[in-house]
C-alpha cells in the first residue's frame, strides 16, 4: 500500500481514513476522492482530492491510472436506513460503484490492493444471533444487506479470477466525532453522545433490549490498515472477516453514560423501519478468524469508549460554538 485511492472519503470512515493515510505514506500518496467538493473541510484541504461519482466508470479509471494507483479503499455506499428507503438506487450505487471499483483495480493490474468493506448487515435473521460464526448461512432480508453479501462474492471473484488483491471486513456499528454517519440503523450509538452532552438526554430510535455489534473509529481504522498490510500467505478468509469490539443493547450505553452525567435521560421512540433492520441482525458475531489470520485486537470498550466520546465531542462543540448542557475536558479513569 504506497498510494491509495479512497472514494466516499468524505463519509464518517473515509475522512479519518484519509487523514491516518496521509500522516502514515505522506499526503502526496493518498488520491481522496467524492462526489462533491465541500468548502473548509479538511480532507479537501489537506492533501490531494478529486470529485467523483463512482458510477462514471472513465473519471474512476483516468484518476486511478493518471496517479497511479497500486491500492484502491472503496467506501461510496448506501447505509442500511437509506438503502431501504430507496432499494433500486441502492442497488445501483452499492453495486454499480463496486463493479466500476473492481474493473479498475483490475485493470490498473494483477495484484492491485483493493478494500470494500462489509458489514453485520450481510447476516439475515436465521444466522445464529449469539458468537455468530465467520462462516454459515447469509440470508440478509435488507437491501443493504443484499449489496453487503453480494460485494462479498463478487470480491471473491475478482480475487480468485483476476488476482486482484481483495480484503474485506463485516464492520459493526461505527462510532466516532469527526464525521457524523447517515442513514444507518446503528447511528443511534452516536447520536446518543451528541444529544447527551446538548441537553442530557437522548431518545433511542432503537428499542430497549436490541443488542448490536459496535466499534470505536480508531479501531476500525487500525483494523483497515492492518488488514491491508498483512501477510497474505496468512489469510485464509478475504470476503469478508468478521470483526467487532463491543455488543450491548441501549441501556448499556446510557448506562455507561450515566457514569459521567448521571442526570442523563434515556427515552425511546422507536423508528420501526430501523429497529426490523436491527431485529434482522445478529446480537454478536464472533471475530476469531481476524484475531487467528491478522492479529485483529480492538484497544476500546464500551466504557473506554464513552469516555473518549465525551472529552472529544466536548472539544468540537467548544471549538464549533455549539451550546452544551455540560462539558468534559478530560474524566478520571
Ligand atoms: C448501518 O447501520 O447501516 C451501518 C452498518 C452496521 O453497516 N452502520
Amino acid at each position: 500500500m504506497k498510494k491509495v485511492m479512497i472514494t466516499g472519503a468524505l463519509g464518517q470512515i473515509g475522512s479519518e481514513l484519509a487523514e491516518r493515510l496521509r500522516r502514515d505514506l505522506g499526503v502526496d500518496n493518498v488520491i481522496a476522492t467524492d462526489i462533491r467538493k465541500p468548502e473548509n473541510n479538511p480532507t479537501v484541504e489537506n492533501g490531494h482530492f478529486e470529485i467523483l461519482d463512482v458510477q462514471d466508470y472513465d473519471k474512476f479509471l483516468e484518476i486511478a491510472k493518471t496517479n497511479k494507483v497500486d491500492t484502491i479503499i472503496h467506501l461510496a455506499a448506501l447505509l442500511s436506513a437509506t438503502a431501504e428507503q430507496r432499494p433500486a438506487f441502492a442497488w445501483n450505487l452499492n453495486m454499480g460503484g463496486l463493479m466500476n471499483a473492481l474493473e479498475v483495480a483490475r485493470e490498473v493490474g494483477e495484484g492491485t490492493k483493493f478494500f470494500a468493506p462489509s458489514s453485520i448487515a450481510a447476516y439475515g435473521p436465521d444466522a445464529q444471533p449469539d458468537n455468530t460464526p465467520q462462516d454459515t448461512v447469509m440470508h440478509p432480508t435488507t437491501m443493504y444487506g443484499v449489496t453487503k453479501v453480494s460485494g462479498e462474492m463478487l470480491e471473491n471473484y475478482y480475487h480468485d479470477k483476476y488476482g486482484v488483491d481483495t480484503r474485506s471486513v463485516r464492520f459493526p456499528g461505527l462510532i466516532s466525532y469527526k464525521v457524523e454517519p447517515g442513514g444507518g440503523t446503528t447511528d443511534y450509538a452516536v447520536d446518543i453522545y451528541y444529544e447527551a452532552l446538548k441537553n442530557k438526554s437522548y431518545k433511542s430510535f432503537i428499542d430497549k433490549g436490541t443488542y448490536m455489534d459496535m466499534m470505536y473509529m480508531d479501531d476500525a481504522i487500525d483494523a483497515i490498515v492492518k488488514l491491508m498490510n498483512a501477510d497474505p500467505s496468512r489469510l485464509v478468509h478475504r470476503n469478508a472477516f468478521n470483526i467487532t469490539a463491543m455488543a450491548f443493547e441501549p441501556e448499556q450505553i446510557a448506562a455507561s453514560i450515566k457514569r459521567r452525567i448521571p442526570d442523563f435521560e434515556m427515552g425511546y421512540d422507536v423508528d420501526p423501519v430501523r429497529q426490523g433492520i436491527a431485529n434482522s441482525w445478529p446480537n454478536a458475531i464472533d471475530a476469531t478468524d481476524a484475531k487467528t489470520e491478522w492479529d485483529f485486537s480492538p484497544n476500546y470498550d464500551l466504557d473506554k469508549m464513552t469516555d473518549e466520546m465525551l472529552v472529544r465531542l466536548s472539544k468540537k462543540f467548544a471549538e464549533e460554538g455549539v451550546e452544551t448542557k455540560v462539558s468534559f475536558d478530560t474524566v478520571e479513569s
